[in-house]
């Protein structure tokens, strides 16, 4: 039985590689977390920067609260199953008037996962539209993999500039336009880019990463890329969803050090240099009572 999505909406993301949308928090509830982001940036004087924008959920608690409620993680549950890990989040936000956009491009192409199980859940915390440079998707792009070069460009918020060659069809592509407290979710596969805000107001979405946590362990056994979780440090278990003895092994590359450390601002990270080695602390499933002591929250 699906906990959120509807049929429609779970033969759309299997046949399309996407849906949208689907409604998760309320404007109340969106606006006071956008109140929440702002009350930061306003704080330390600058929007979220660098990797401030990664690995939100160790900096600020509100986020890791949002990683993990059950109206993001229900629809997530309808596609990848009730065992889930959290592999990534990540703030895009594009400032009002801004250049910036996102070119077309496949996250599997370039995260070194072996894996086409991971989806986004892209919650907005402004309106994601065409103005302000909503994401577009390329429906069934998932079912193939399209030829990339790397672009460097300066207003591509893309590390690398990662860009398709070929096989994308703009007449084609679907604007993923959602009011504040909607997401979207798409597969790892999937073509997708987005274009400057042009609107008056910033354009905030929060990715959230997730994945069957067995793609994890078959990373600790050495037959892929172990710094995919050990070097991103972000792999968060869901303990409550997560029946025992599902996993022979601790599969995250947290530390019984305080959470401080692993945050963005520390400049002594444990986590950040590949596989975990046996001088530090063991590893420890993260309990859901675990919640970070973030830097520069209000609550
Ligand atoms: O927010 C955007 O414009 C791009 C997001 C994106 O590329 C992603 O979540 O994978």
């Amino acid at each position: 039985m699906l906990r959120k999505l509807t049929e429609l909406q779970l033969h759309g993301y299997r046949r399309d590689g996407f849906c949208f949308p689907i409604s998760a928090f309320s404007s109340a509830e969106v606006a006071d977390r956008r109140g929440q982001l702002e009350a930061f940036e306003a704080h330390q004087g600058h929007p979220l920067q660098g990797t401030q924008r990664i690995k939100t959920s160790l900096l600020l608690r509100w986020v890791d609260r949002l990683i993990r409620d059950p109206r993001v993680l229900d629809p997530v549950e309808d596609l990848i199953g009730p065992n889930i890990l959290c592999w990534g989040v990540h703030f895009w936000v594009k400032e009002p008037g801004t250049a910036e956009y996102v070119s077309w491009h496949q996250d599997l192409e370039y995260w070194g996962l072996d894996s086409a199980d991971l989806v986004t859940a892209w919650v907005a915390l402004s309106p994601a539209t065409i103005e302000s440079g909503c994401m577009r998707m390329q429906p069934v792009s998932h079912t193939v993999h399209l030829p990339h070069k790397e672009a460097y460009d300066q207003a591509n918020m893309l590390s690398r500039g990662q860009t398709i060659t070929e096989g994308i069809n703009e007449a084609k592509a679907v604007a993923i336009v959602l009011h504040p407290g909607e997401m979207s979710l798409h597969n790892v596969r999937i073509a997708h880019s987005s274009g400057p805000n042009c609107s008056g107001d910033r354009r905030i979405g929060i990715a959230i990463r997730y994945m069957p946590p067995r793609r994890a362990s078959s990373w600790l056994s050495g037959t892929a890329p172990l710094s995919c979780v050990a070097k991103t440090a972000m792999a968060t278990l869901f303990a409550n969803r997560f029946p025992a003895g599902t996993l022979t092994r601790p599969v995250l590359p947290f530390t019984k050090k305080p959470w401080r450390t692993c945050c963005p601002f520390s400049t002594k990270t444990p986590l950040d240099s590949g596989r975990p080695s046996s001088k530090r602390p063991r590893p420890e499933v993260r309990r859901e009572s675990n919640t970070p002591d973030c830097v520069g929250e209000g609550r």
